[in-house]
């Protein structure tokens, strides 16, 4: 009796002071397991006389049922404890702020780029793109220019040698299309486009200018209006009205310049856009097409003025700056 009650005491003491599950795991094996000392004492059984053997088994069940129950309680305790340290651990804070996560954004100038494009495909044109650095000849002389003519003043650009230069013009196209193409043809670019300019809200030295053209028979200032307002209303809306006042460009005749409005746009008022006309005869002689078969328009404008008047933005150099409070107006 006594070596049940020491063998208890030890199992008691040894599983009060276990401090993992892991340990206690040993206890179970060493107190209660088949080889343990508990039932160990049931082996001692066989050696006692015939009177006391159920005496003495009843006691280790009892001892044995106490220890179980001692294990079983510090097993639950232990456990708990080990849950709340590892939930702690594994805690996610739902409160916490998400991290920003900026993705990238087409910049206001491509989205206005990439619907210019979808408008004027739709519409029958062939989108190319020529030199950004390209000979005199294409930029002037081609178009009729004179030498020495005084429209070519409000075109100083960059010359990298006397015949090379950074083009002024998108128009600067043509000259590559006639050299190679035979009309029907309907073409258009976007270029970047370089001036000696000074530079304030509305100029640039380096800007981008959307150049369209086509020559067919019988293309009269009727198509070309109708093209032009097709083209304004996709960007400005479908109010918008085109009107045409006569300019000189020299290679156009009759030359005009076109102005938009809407009752959307400055409260209605005309603003004006750009040049257009109907392709000179002097260029077509040139490329071998002859002006009494075909004729042609063609007009220019300004990308960024797109924009400009369609958000009201009041100075270009917010379209370089990438100041990101601007790019992200824009999506
Ligand atoms: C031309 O460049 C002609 N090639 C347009 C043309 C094409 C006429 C076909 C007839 C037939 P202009 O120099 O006006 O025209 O320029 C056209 C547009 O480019 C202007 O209306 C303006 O919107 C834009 N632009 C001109 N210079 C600058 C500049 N320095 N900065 C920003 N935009 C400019």
């Amino acid at each position: 009796m006594e070596l049940i009650a020491k063998v208890e005491a030890e199992a008691l003491a040894a599983i009060e002071s276990a401090t993992t599950t892991a340990e206690l795991r040993e206890h179970e094996l060493a107190f209660l397991g088949k080889n343990g000392s508990i039932s160990g004492l049931m082996r001692e059984i066989g050696k006692l006389p015939n009177e006391e053997k159920p005496k003495f088994g009843a006691a280790v069940n009892e001892a044995k049922a106490k220890v179980q129950a001692a294990w079983d309680a510090k097993s639950a305790s232990l456990k708990n404890a080990e849950r709340a340290v590892q939930f702690e651990q594994e805690r996610i804070d739902v409160t916490m702020p998400a991290r920003h996560r900026s993705g990238g954004r087409k910049h206001i100038m491509q989205i206005t780029m990439d619907r210019i494009k979808d408008v004027f495909t739709s519409m029958g044109f062939v989108y190319e793109e020529s030199p950004e650095v390209d000979l005199f000849s294409y930029n002037f002389g081609a178009l009729n220019y004179p030498d020495d003519h005084p429209a070519m003043d409000e075109q100083d650009t960059y010359y990298i040698t006397d015949d090379l230069l950074l083009r002024t013009q998108g128009t600067t196209l043509q000259g590559h299309v006639f050299e190679t193409v035979k009309p029907p043809l309907r073409r258009f670019t976007i270029a970047r486009t370089f001036r000696n300019e000074a530079v304030d809200r509305t100029h640039s030295h380096t800007f981008h200018q959307v150049d369209v053209f086509m020559i067919d028979k019988n293309v009269t200032m009727a198509h070309l209006k109708g093209t032009l307002r097709t083209f304004a209303r996709a960007m400005f809306g479908d109010e918008v009205e085109v009107r045409f006042r006569p300019d000189f460009f020299p290679f156009v005749e009759p030359g005009v310049d076109y102005a938009i409005s809407s009752p959307k746009l400055f409260d209605g008022k005309w603003v004006e856009l750009g040049g257009a006309g109907l392709i000179h005869p002097n260029i077509l002689e040139n490329y071998g097409i002859d002006p009494d078969e075909y004729s042609g328009f063609a007009f220019g404008l300004g990308v960024e003025r797109i924009p400009m008047m369609a958000y009201g933005v009041d100075d270009l150099r917010l379209f370089t700056e990438n100041d990101f409070r601007f790019l992200e107006m824009f999506s």
